[in-house]
């Protein structure tokens, strides 16, 4: 009886887990398969999340260069379809990177100060003090825009959902990411920025993943989404 117990509490556990296989743009899923332009993550089968914000894998978490590159048109509306439902509170935020020039964007790592924030989500509270957030509970990423200014050229494209539902100890927000190899047409003449670099963006103890989320219900517009502000453009 316990052990039954025991195993349903990890099958539950799993199944609140979640991958981000393919990118959606206006609406269209753009990739014909699973991992497609999407570099396939560590986490493709156990849906494990990340625990400390400064590891290696905090970057794309990937397992594998992905074969295809989706082609993403400036000023459109993206999201992700999410394996599991989105079912932990936390933001959702969406970073891009050029590809340096002489590099190859099917084998680029992404490395060094070279990521700019596109979108993030913040929460919301109803009458009776319940928070939720952008997307929560759906199949499915928050939508962002890829800014109009955003030049032409090759990029990688990440996504990430932080749960924070375990988010005031410290190394127990859990995020949930991928990269997608992308190419932005029409685009315009905008000079992208902050960059970071990732790892780097993010601490432990940064105020958006060292959080108690009970303080937040009682003040939605305080939380600090980690890394830096949005290009918008
Ligand atoms: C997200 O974008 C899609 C188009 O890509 C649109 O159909 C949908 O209404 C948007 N959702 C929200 C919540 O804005
Ligand atoms: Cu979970």
């Amino acid at each position: 009886m316990q052990l039954f117990a025991k195993f349903l509490l990890a099958a539950t556990a799993v199944q609140a887990h979640y991958t981000f296989p393919r990118l959606v743009v206006n609406g269209k899923a753009v990739e014909d398969k699973d991992w497609s332009a999407t570099r396939k993550t560590k986490n493709a089968e156990s849906k494990t999340g990340i625990e400390n914000p400064t590891s290696g894998d905090i970057r794309c978490y990937q397992a594998s260069n992905a074969a295809n590159i989706a082609t993403v048109p400036a000023g459109s509306t993206i999201h992700y379809i999410s394996t599991q439902q989105v079912n932990h509170p936390g933001p959702t935020q969406y970073y891009l990177a050029k590809v340096p020039s002489g590099a190859s964007l099917t084998s680029w790592d992404g490395s060094g100060a070279v990521w700019f924030k596109v979108g993030t989500t913040m929460p919301t509270v109803d009458a009776s003090k319940q928070m939720t957030w952008p997307a929560q509970n759906e199949y499915k990423t928050a939508n962002a825009t890829i800014p109009a200014a955003t030049p032409d050229g090759e990029y990688l494209l990440r996504v990430e959902h932080i749960a924070l539902h375990m988010a005031m100890q410290a190394n127990k927000a859990q995020f949930y990411l991928a990269c997608t190899q992308v190419k932005i047409t029409g685009g315009g003449s905008g000079s992208p920025g902050p960059l970071v670099s990732l790892p780097g963006a993010y601490k432990s103890t940064d105020p958006g993943i060292l959080v108690d989320l009970n303080k937040i219900a009682q003040a939605p517009d305080t939380y600090q989404p980690p890394g830096p502000a949005v290009w918008k453009g």
